[in-house]
């Protein structure tokens, strides 16, 4: 099943958004398989902006990612990865329309809330950036499955 890493960034979590974040993945109908507060250390932000090495940006970004606790997710569902894209919005939050997160509760392009993969193979590495397969619940293939439960 498809899979996506979103990452609440740290003005989220200092302005008490997690809850109201989460819910609207819940509420859309994704599925939950991990997630965790944690703290980016410069090595896991450096890797998980590698794509961003040579942009001016780059240094104001590690700096702002590491600033503060991040609540990591992992989320898994038919076409997760756009559609979740699709529900943060637009990179520059100016740009980003009425009704997505970025659009709805950020102005500014740095500090813009919410972190998405761009891909499922993007996505493969950020979760592998940031959690151990344990902190998973695919990680038991013996596990019933969910709706079993
Ligand atoms: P996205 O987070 O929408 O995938 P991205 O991968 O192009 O956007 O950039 C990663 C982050 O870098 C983005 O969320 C915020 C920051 N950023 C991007 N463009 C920027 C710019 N022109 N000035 C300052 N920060 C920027
Ligand atoms: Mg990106």
């Amino acid at each position: 099943m498809e899979k996506t890493f979103l990452m609440l960034k740290p003005d989220a979590v200092q302005r008490r958004m997690i809850g109201k974040l989460v819910q609207r993945f819940e509420e859309k109908g994704f599925e939950l398989i991990g997630a965790k507060l944690m703290r980016m250390t410069m090595a896991q932000a450096e890797a998980h902006y590698a794509e961003h090495t040579d942009k001016p940006f780059y240094g104001e970004l590690l700096e702002f990612i590491t600033s503060g606790p991040v609540f990591a997710m992992v989320w898994q569902g038919e076409g997760v990865v756009a559609m979740s894209r699709l529900m943060i919005g637009k990179t520059n939050p100016l740009e980003a329309a009425p009704g997505t997160i970025r659009g709805d509760f950020a102005t500014d392009k740095g500090n813009n809330i919410i972190h998405g993969s761009d891909s499922p193979e993007s996505a493969e590495r950020e979760v592998a950036n940031a959690f151990h397969p344990e902190e998973l619940l695919i990680f038991d293939p013996f596990l019933p499955k969910l709706e079993a439960l």
